[in-house]
């Protein structure tokens, strides 16, 4: 083929794929609910991989899977390629790929036997950030998002063996993608998490939703939803430990809604209690374990379970403790949330994009509530349709995994988000479509804090998208990125709210220097002469004492989220022999040590978890 051919078939392509970067895709289709206790076969293990930086791949139709023929149309072949685990990002897998941006291929074969009468759906539960499917050549589809599930149906359309599964990742940034351009966490690239596929029943139960009542403890409520429109179907719902067999018949829609007497013991961070629940149609039954409470607020009060409940906090961003990576197993997941126990908390933000599954569950069963935020973060396009769909099908894949966790009661749309009328109107719609998928929960966002001040030493936060929100959450870095951590002590915040305020971020760096570290790199001189003297953790363990002074006085406080547990990979962090690519604002460094200000944060959360814990408010 002429050089002038090939040149022009490749600006065409590129042409096509940076016009998909604007498609985004939107599906309001609920997904399979609670995928791990279905029958599933997994696709995870070792893929064959090929990094396509040039985008060759689009070009050469490596979808299609061909075997090297001498012929310049196959010039890869996957069965000869490197592979890459999935799970995993392919960033801490390979040291070439730790900064790549870009595309790479990945390609898994399996065998299946179908089944008869059965049913058949491919789940990614996740993939950073577009990922394009095929099966044996034909293209099932495309999605964006790096953080959620997503799923196709596939039945009849497999072979009894070797099944090619091609799928092209792209973590590239783009300016109207969610997040955009500028994050301060590592862009971990690849199928981040797991594959597999499920078997199903042709008519099986999808989704459900059962809960305790928001108006009354003594009644559980909810829904049973089958895959298709079904009338007159028999389900079976039990919750043995209480007693509850109801038979449930459904609609016109395949919808079972029901209310249902029943007094459990109420789910509580002390108190974690969960129930075994069945839920059985023709046959095929789907377990679950679920914890029952209600979250809501009263004037500047979170209530849980009717109760006022202080959240202490911490944010947490999805790396493993130790060797930083995207987490990949729940193992992982619950170190990092033991050390958030370990430190007195009761609540976890886990910022700045909805964690995998294992992370909600295990906070169930350790008794954290949970902050759940898409990574609506920094400058998003506000002015574009596709990026506010993007935030609706990101919103909704979130929401249609996670509904049934009792730990989470709040859904986060956003975080420090500058304020203009565009990006007001965006996130209002925003978080009333948050409403409109889920009425059971708080709704907010982490509002910025401009440094506003009413006169020299009182500050406030204007934001007209509080009016919007169920609890009035913002950062702020007092101390660190501006005003030196004595001036603290003098401020005091006029917040013209009756809402509950939640101190979503605050805090500052410091390097854990060891002793060994002391003598390598004469430390105690850098920290006494240069601006790296920042980053001691008697400075990090200040500025937590006067954080501390200055946040006790704030009226209708309900809870502060220091930023963050533990230092975390971030491309910002550029500081040589301090930062080294780390964020270093944790509590604790990234192997899991304490830093000093941990004790300081420890105390204030024994004095706090309490409040309102033995009064009822209602
Ligand atoms: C913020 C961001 C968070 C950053 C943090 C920081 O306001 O929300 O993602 O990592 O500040 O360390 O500057």
């Amino acid at each position: 083929m002429k050089r002038s051919i090939i040149l022009c078939m490749y600006a065409m392509m590129a042409a096509i794929c940076s016009a998909q970067h604007n498609i985004a895709k939107t599906s309001d289709a609920q997904l399979i609910q609670n995928v791990s206790s279905r029958h599933t076969v997994s696709l995870d293990g070792d893929w064959r991989c090929i990094v396509d930086p040039y985008n060759h791949g689009f070009y050469h139709r490596f979808q299609l899977d061909l075997k090297f023929d001498g012929n310049m149309l196959s010039d890869y072949d996957f069965d000869t390629s490197p592979t890459l685990r999935v799970p995993g990002d392919w960033n801490t897998q390979r040291p070439e790929l730790m900064n790549y941006e870009g595309r790479v291929w990945y390609r898994t074969k399996f065998d299946y036997k179908p089944a008869e009468g059965k049913r058949l759906f491919l789940h990614f539960s996740a993939a950073n950030y577009i990922a394009q499917v095929w099966l044996n050549g034909k293209e099932l589809g495309r999605h964006e998002g790096g953080f959620t599930p997503f799923e196709y149906e596939i039945t009849g359309q497999t072979k009894a063996e070797g099944n090619s599964l091609v799928v092209c990742v792209d973590d590239t940034r783009l300016p109207g993608g969610i997040p955009t351009l500028n994050t301060d966490w590592w862009n971990y690239g690849g199928l981040t998490r797991s594959v597999c596929l499920v078997e199903t029943d042709k008519l099986f139960i999808k989704d459900y939703s059962i809960q305790l009542s928001r108006t009354d403890s003594r009644k559980i409520e909810g829904y049973v939803q089958l895959s298709d429109k079904a009338a007159k179907e028999a389900v079976t719902l039990q919750i043995p430990e209480l007693k509850v067999k109801t038979q449930l018949t459904t609609d016109e829609n395949g919808r079972a809604t029901f209310t249902l007497k029943a007094k459990p013991k109420l789910w509580t961070p002390e108190s974690p209690k969960l129930y075994n629940v069945n839920i059985t149609h023709n046959g095929e039954t789907v377990t679950d374990n679920i914890g029952f409470r209600t979250i809501a607020t009263a004037g500047n009060k979170i209530l849980l379970n009717g109760k006022e409940i202080f959240l202490c906090g911490v944010n947490i961003h999805e790396e493993s403790v130790g060797d930083a990576h995207r987490c990949i197993t729940a193992e992982e997941d619950s170190v990092l949330l033991a050390l958030a126990k370990d430190m007195g908390c009761n609540f976890v933000r886990l910022a700045h994009y909805p964690h995998n599954e294992d992370m909600i569950r295990m906070a169930d069963k350790m008794g954290l509530m949970v902050w759940s935020e898409i990574p609506l973060y920094w400058g998003i396009d506000w002015n574009s349709k596709e990026t506010y769909a993007l935030a609706e099908q990101q919103l909704g894949e979130m929401i249609s995994r996670d509904h049934n966790r009792a730990s989470i009661i709040i859904w986060s749309i956003a975080n420090e988000t500058a304020v203009n009328n565009e990006r007001t109107a965006f996130l209002t719609k925003l978080a009333n479509k948050t409403r409109q998928l889920d009425d059971t929960r708080l709704v907010s966002a982490a509002l910025q804090n401009v440094n506003k001040r009413l006169a020299p030493t009182v500050y406030t936060v204007e934001d007209p998208l509080k009016d919007a929100l169920d609890i009035f959450s913002y950062n702020e870095y007092i101390g660190w990125y501006d005003a030196p951590k004595e001036f603290c002590d003098s401020i005091t915040w006029q917040l013209n709210t009756d809402k509950p305020v939640v101190i979503s971020e605050f805090g500052g760096g410091a390097k854990h220097f060891t002793a060994q570290d002391n003598v390598k790199n004469a430390v105690t001189e850098c920290v006494r002469n240069n601006p790296k003297a920042f980053f001691n953790e008697d400075n990090q363990a200040e500025l937590y004492r006067h954080q501390f002074t200055m946040l006790r006085k704030i009226p209708g406080l309900a809870g502060t989220i220091p930023w963050v547990l533990t230092d975390f990979r971030s491309p910002h962090r550029l500081l040589e022999g301090v930062q080294d690519g780390f964020n270093r604002k944790g509590l604790y460094t990234d192997k899991g040590e304490k830093k000093k200000a941990w004790q300081i944060v420890k105390d204030w959360n024994d004095e706090h978890r309490n409040i309102g814990r033995t009064n009822s408010t209602k």
